[in-house]
């Protein structure tokens, strides 16, 4: 087995039926082998019917139902820690993604062997809450890319295919909800695994998005945050504290030399302990991530 697609589906039955016939088609014409895992989610409409009712038709396909609703990471965590290929791929069931382009992002990995993840980066969004969403994810993917110090085209495209052996270790982090994605990017960033990215063309979804924009955009940032604090938290904190003890250091010589003041502030006293708090904080995190064994 080489490739397993992990497709989460959550009430999309208009079009679930194309999207699992337009894979099967590429992947059929590429000649890899592959299996195409089709998780349904509790969907409350036709969804698991209709997978269940294209089964005979595509003999890669399998249909697996889950007696309890656990959100598209959930899904994709699972489908990865079950898949038999060597490859994973994920994507959604909305028609949103050139699905019919899966079979490239793959050879690419087949080729260079130095590439562990393969990522299709939208050119175009398309997405709901656009007014608030473009500069709302603009912002996050810049904090990421100072903190993973490499550059992110789409840090949240719902289509990837990476190395599962690679993946491994980092599938136990994945989160229940939409930051799954993102976390992934951010896993192997900040484990210097070579991320590749192809640019892709993005189509409005079919059905409903089940993204809550506030929910999940402060869940989407808190876990940008957690990743990198969790491999590699001198890159958050140190630059705080070094911010105030510098602030500190340099009020207490501008009070001292300026405005003859014989003594140190409150407020430069608190700058400087808060400092040298987070610094510490900061090497013990950083103490914990070097004697952690994954
Ligand atoms: N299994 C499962 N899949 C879900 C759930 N919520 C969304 N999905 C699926 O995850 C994919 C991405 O969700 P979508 O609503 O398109 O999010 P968006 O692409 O960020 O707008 C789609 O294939 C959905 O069917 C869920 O609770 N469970
Ligand atoms: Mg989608």
């Amino acid at each position: 087995m080489h490739v397993s697609i992990v497709l989460p589906c959550y009430n999309e039955q208009d079009h679930v039926v194309d999207e699992v016939a337009r894979i099967c088609k590429a992947m059929d014409a590429s000649e890899m082998t592959y299996e195409l895992l089709a998780f349904d989610d509790c969907s409350s409409d036709g969804t698991l019917e209709r997978l269940r009712a294209a089964e005979p038709d595509h003999p890669h396909l399998r249909v697996i139902p889950r007696h309890r609703n656990g959100g598209s990471g959930t899904i994709r965590r699972l489908g990865s820690e079950r898949a038999r290929g060597d490859v994973v791929v994920w994507t959604d069931a909305d028609m949103s993604y050139p699905n019919e382009r899966i079979p490239e992002l793959v050879r690419i990995l087949d080729e260079d062997m130095t590439v562990d993840q393969v990522v299709g980066a939208r050119t175009s969004e398309e997405g709901t809450h656009k007014v608030l969403r473009v500069p709302a994810k603009w912002m996050i993917r810049k904090i990421a890319e100072r903190l993973s110090d490499s550059k992110i085209p789409d840090l949240n495209s719902g289509l990837r295919a990476f190395r599962r052996d690679v993946a491994r270790p980092y599938l136990r982090l994945l989160p229940a909800g939409f930051s799954c994605v993102t976390t992934i990017t951010l896993a192997f960033l900040c484990n210097n695994h070579d991320v590749r990215y192809v640019p892709i063309d993005y189509f409005k979804r079919a059905g409903t998005s089940k993204f809550h924009f506030t929910k999940d955009a402060y869940r989407y940032i808190l876990q940008v945050l957690r990743m990198v604090m969790y491999f590699n938290p001198l890159k958050v904190l140190m630059p705080l504290a070094l911010w105030l003890l510098g602030l500190a250091v340099l009020k207490g010589i501008v009070d001292q030399f300026v405005h003859n003041i014989l003594y140190f502030s409150n407020n430069t006293m608190l700058m400087f302990m808060s400092g040298l708090l987070i610094a510490s904080l900061a090497l013990l995190a950083d103490l914990i991530v070097r004697s952690r064994v994954d």
